[in-house]
């Protein structure tokens, strides 16, 4: 067991700055307007430094170095883009502690988590596409004997990208990575919750991009993200976020005619099949513990396996059961990395949780553990944190179909295969969801049943950079992860050539 200290405190692996700015150009760039905000951490609820405010003055500065940077980035070949990406993961390797810490002291997630999967998973997406790129290859189509269609890869040119709070750091490295493999130039806007373990990254990463290839503007969404969205000066969005803002990037989007790739929201559904307790073995505890990921990350996750559904026949025990689990998740200190459960990430959060436990208690779901806002005494009193909550109730419910977005699940039985497919699928998101079952065919069909992007079966919440991540339904348009997202931050340019000496 390690406590780490808090940032900036006497053997703390990390010291962080009062007052953070704007990264633009490859340096500290203040305010225009002058304006700062408050940044708290959820660990304490305290606040422990200012950021930039950001408004439509930066970003049109970040733009104007992004516009300078972009045709000398764009002209660079794959060995050297992809040579910038691998030093940029080692980069992060090297300091993945201090990162670490800054993440889980900025976001309130269990360090431990920041350190075994934020991180690793942040680098190898970098050093992914770093490979995606050097492999890419054009393409020839022989159009008859002398005439040839070449086809090339050219960077979109300066693209604006808005992440949100739950993985500040894997989600800006999600999107930074295809597209700088792409050849392109950034502004990226972190979420006002959690901005300061991007700029700790910008901060040690700054001898190794070119200046001006990503730029940082922090700020609230309407301030600082709608000019960006907005622009005509840049030629993508991506956005990840809640599904209301999603409709409202597209519009802004649309009005400059770009493309668009979001990842919003989800109610996802994990399904165990009643085979799942045919016996106590490590199958069954593999499957109990995909139950309680529910809580992974506090519930702040676009994917989190919010309604479990349980086959009839086995419902008791595997819910007797789970819930045993549930009881087991330590939670504490986000810096101690015994932790598995932290705080929430923000105050507002905290209370949309409470209101909805509340919700669920109204329209008549049985609260089967939890339900509460934790007190962890001390000087974590203020923090922000929920125990993990269990629901009991049917599909109907408002728990079973609104995005609560923390460590609370809604479980309710099916009957038989059919009947945990409808269910499954009555949702307006269709990001994620879980199937387990020892059969393989069930768990084929199942799979190929469910209307989601991904479709964890007999496991959950992995994110591997080489399996395609995003939306069906309400959940988004777009993918984030695999080697195909390197294309979507890329023109085609077909260059039809004739080597005939007639005349046509
Ligand atoms: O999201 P927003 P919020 C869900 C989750 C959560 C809810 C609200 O249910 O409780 O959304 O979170 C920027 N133009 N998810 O309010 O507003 C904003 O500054 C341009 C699910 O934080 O979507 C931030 O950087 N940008 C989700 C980012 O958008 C705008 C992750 C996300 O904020 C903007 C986060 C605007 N008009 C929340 N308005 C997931 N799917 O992972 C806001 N922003």
């Amino acid at each position: 067991m390690t406590v780490y200290q808090p940032p900036g405190q006497p053997g703390s692996v990390v010291t962080l700055r009062p007052r953070y700015e704007h990264w633009i150009g490859g340096e500290w760039a203040p305010p225009v307007l002058g304006q700062y905000f408050e940044n708290p951490t959820p660990v304490t609820g305290q606040v422990y430094s200012e950021i930039a405010r950001g408004t439509a003055e930066d970003i049109e500065a970040a733009l104007d170095a992004a516009h300078a940077a972009a045709h000398a980035w764009g002209r660079t070949s794959p060995a050297e883009r992809a040579d910038v990406l691998l030093r940029m993961a080692d980069r992060m390797a090297e300091h993945l502690e201090a990162l670490a810490v800054a993440e889980s002291w900025d976001n309130g997630k269990p360090v431990r988590e920041a350190l075994a999967a934020d991180l690793p998973l942040a680098v190898d997406h970098l050093r992914y596409f770093a490979g995606a790129l050097r492999a890419q290859e054009g393409g020839l189509t022989q159009i008859d004997d002398d005439t040839v269609a070449y086809h090339f890869h050219e960077p979109l040119g300066v693209v604006g990208q808005i992440i949100p709070w739950n993985f500040p750091l894997l989600m800006a490295i999600w999107k930074l990575a295809p597209a700088l493999a792409g050849g392109n130039a950034v502004v990226l806007k972190p979420a006002e919750q959690t901005p300061v373990s991007i700029m700790l990254l910008m901060e040690l990463t700054a001898d190794l991009l070119p200046p001006g290839v990503v730029n940082v503007v922090n700020g609230f969404g309407l301030e600082a993200g709608k000019p960006l969205a907005s622009s005509p000066r840049i030629r993508k969005i991506a956005f990840t976020g809640e599904t209301t803002t999603g409709r409202l990037i597209m519009q802004y989007a649309g009005a400059n005619l770009i493309p668009v790739s979001l990842e919003l929201g989800g109610k996802s559904p994990n399904l165990f099949f009643a085979d799942v307790a045919a016996e106590q073995d490590a199958f069954y505890d593999k499957a109990l513990e995909g139950f309680a990921m529910f809580a992974l990350n506090q519930g702040e996750v676009c994917t989190c396996p919010s309604r479990a559904l349980i086959q009839s026949s086995v419902y008791d025990r595997f819910l007797g059961d789970g819930l045993a689990r549930v009881h087991a998740m330590r939670q504490g200190n986000p810096l101690d990395t015994d932790t598995m459960v932290g705080a929430q990430a923000s105050k507002e959060q905290l209370e949309k949780i409470l209101s909805y436990i509340d919700i669920g208690q109204a329209e008549g779901a049985k609260l089967l553990t939890g339900g509460e806002r934790t007190d962890l005494g001390g000087a974590l009193s203020d923090g922000y944190y929920v125990t993990p909550t269990v629901f009991e109730g049917d599909n109907s419910m408002r728990i079973f179909q609104e995005e609560i977005f923390g460590p609370v699940v809604a479980v309710t039985p099916f009957d038989d295969f059919q009947d945990g497919i409808d269910l499954a699928n009555d949702t307006l998101y269709g990001l994620g969801a879980g199937v387990w079952s020892r059969d393989g065919g069930v768990a084929y069909r199942a799979g190929r049943a469910i209307q989601a992007g991904r479709v964890w079966t007999n496991c959950y919440h992995a994110y591997p950079a080489g399996a395609a991540f995003g939306g069906y339904k309400n959940s988004g348009i777009g993918r984030e992860t695999h080697k195909a997202v390197l294309e979507h931050y890329q023109q085609t340019k077909n260059l039809l050539v004739s080597y005939s000496p007639q005349a046509l």
